[in-house]
């Protein structure tokens, strides 16, 4: 086991992500028009990898909310994606998303059942920002279903099927002060009986269990392994530098996904390379989930780079599971 930083309780493992060769895959010249192409959805459809890429464009916000659309990219190796040509997600027609939803962003997809679930943020200014849950079939037709969070809880990351008796999901609640960009954001836990309700909040991460996720941190879509739910996590360091986003992983009890049994406390992938440091927003890793091949025993992550392009990471499923286990729970090191 290599080191690289001595934690209170001994050494902390060094998983690293490794990054495609050719990276970034997607970039705005992919996209007539864009201004930013960032954080997609990912999942697998059959043998298809299908993401679903955010765009900022130039006639509209740069990166944010509004204006933005959200596109299908399919591939059948991972690696050269289709576009379609029109946006599989817009703002919406209907209330009462038109209110809420002025573009589509930072989409988290579960499949559960038959469906992909997908939530996207909607809300900003003058509400707060909050989570949207619709479900497609195909990734051509898309329903809304319901406003699923109240401000400020963007990020809601559904768990892939009932456990004991109720859906759940992790939450990402945090404050805004009047005008500002949020400086905080935690992971909570949250049950529902039906997907649209939901309630016993529990509290389960702050930031500060490691320097790279000093100021805040966000969950995505958890991955069920013999071992745990997998859950890749992204933190936030605040320096005089600004903002630095970097990814890391917990591992969730599978019966009780409440307690965390394993989280790592160096981050698996950090802005280092010059499509990650360089962009629309510099320094940063993000991603809205991943995508696990258990017969290859590899995790991917598509990722935005800088919010302007879309990467690909991979590195070995057991291996970040293990250094979840090995790092231990976070009061561990507390
Ligand atoms: O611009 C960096 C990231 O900012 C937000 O993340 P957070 O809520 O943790 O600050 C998100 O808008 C994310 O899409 C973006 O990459």
């Amino acid at each position: 086991m290599s080191t690289t930083e001595q934690g209170k309780t001994g050494f902390i493992n060094d998983f690293q992500l490794e990054r495609h060769s050719e990276n970034p895959l997607l970039t705005t010249a992919d996209f007539p028009g864009a201004s930013s192409v960032f954080n997609c959805g990912q999942t697998m459809m059959g043998d298809e990898t299908i993401l679903l890429v955010s765009i900022g464009h130039r006639s509209g916000s740069y990166r944010g909310l509004p204006g933005s659309t959200t596109h299908v990219a399919r591939s059948a190796d991972g690696v050269k994606f289709d576009i379609d040509p029109e946006p599989f997600l817009k703002k919406p027609d209907s209330e009462p998303f038109s209110k809420l939803v002025g573009g589509v962003i930072d989409t988290r997809v579960t499949f559960m059942e038959g469906w992909y679930y997908i939530i996207h943020p909607g809300g900003g200014r003058p509400w707060g920002t909050l989570g949207i849950l619709g479900r497609t079939k195909d990734f051509r037709e898309f329903e809304y279903m319901d406003v699923v969070s109240l401000p400020d809880n963007r990020v809601p990351c559904l768990f892939p099927g009932k456990i004991n008796g109720y859906y759940m999901r992790l939450d990402r609640p945090y404050r805004v002060a009047p005008n500002e960009h949020h400086t905080d954001g935690n992971i909570w836990l949250a049950r529902s009986p039906d997907l649209v309700h939901w309630g016993h909040f529990r509290p389960m991460l702050t930031p500060g269990f490691a320097p790279w996720a000093r100021t805040k941190i966000g969950p995505t879509p958890p991955i069920r392994t013999e071992k745990g739910w997998l859950t890749i996590i992204h933190g936030v360091a605040l320096s005089c530098a600004g903002y630095r986003y970097a990814l890391g992983a917990m591992l969730l009890d599978l019966d009780d996904p409440e307690r965390i049994v394993g989280l790592t406390r160096g981050s698996i992938l950090s802005p280092d390379a010059e499509y990650e440091r360089i962009g629309v927003v510099p320094n940063v890793v993000f991603t809205c989930g991943a995508i696990a091949d258990n017969d290859a025993d590899r995790i991917r992550l598509y990722y935005g780079g800088a919010d302007t392009c879309i990467c690909l990471a991979t590195g070995s499923l057991s291996g970040l599971i293990e250094t979840c286990l090995s790092d231990g729970p976070p009061d561990s090191t507390a």
